[in-house]
């Protein structure tokens, strides 16, 4: 099993098991493998305003690009592993109480049948954005399809298959966001304009991107 540090950067290690208590229905201690990299120091105390929600372990190898954007961006978030299929009551208590708790978006990522981003959207009034896993059978047009073609009345943003589509779904929540918080705007636009400095003019000979 691979642990995760804040930056999403992967080192093996021993499992580590984290207990999450919510309130209400979660009030219980869920006992929870993987990727729980919570926030740590001053950052602690600030609540989360972001879900990062995925349908297995195997997801976060997609979801931490989400996960280190909103680093980057100094937005606060939690992570979950949340199946549809494998832990159906823990996705129906997160789902109905992620807004009483404060969240203000939910990016879910999932693949196969990936019904976990459609199903949280069905519970929820939250914005949610939709990262289709890439899988080894069908390289993530399913999970793609899954989430993308949801009957009209309950929306999931979609976007990229893989690491793509989660760096922008994490730019896309943090546009949200910004729309009522001036300075994660202002956060943003820095984002965005340390991104074109970063493009030079002319490939190098050597340069691999
Ligand atoms: C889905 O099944 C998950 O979202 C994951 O992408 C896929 C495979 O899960 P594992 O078998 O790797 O746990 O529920």
């Amino acid at each position: 099993m691979r642990l995760h540090d804040r930056k999403g950067n992967g080192r093996q290690g021993p499992a580590r098991v984290s207990f999450i208590s919510l309130p209400g229905a979660y009030n219980a201690p869920l006992l929870a493998f993987g990727p729980t990299p919570e926030k740590t120091g001053s950052m602690a105390a600030i609540s989360p305003v972001i879900g990062l929600i995925m349908g297995s372990q195997s997801d976060w190898q997609t979801l931490r690009a989400a996960a280190h954007v909103l680093d980057e961006l100094d937005i606060p978030h939690e992570t979950r592993i949340v199946s549809a299929h494998r832990t159906p009551d823990r996705l129906y208590a997160y789902a109905r109480e992620a807004r009483d708790r404060g969240l203000k978006v939910i990016v879910a990522a999932a693949g196969g049948a990936a019904h976990l981003p459609g199903m949280t959207a069905a519970m929820t009034q939250l914005p949610v954005l939709g990262v289709p896993v890439e899988t080894t059978a069908l390289k993530g047009m399913d999970s793609l399809l899954s989430i993308v073609q949801m009957p009209g009345g309950i929306p999931v943003a979609t976007f990229a298959i893989g690491t793509g589509g989660a760096r922008n779904a994490a730019l896309h929540a943090a546009a949200i966001l910004a729309l009522s918080d001036d300075a994660l705007a202002l956060r943003l636009e820095a984002w965005r304009r340390r991104q074109s400095d970063a493009v030079a003019e002319r490939p190098a000979e050597t340069a691999t991107q």
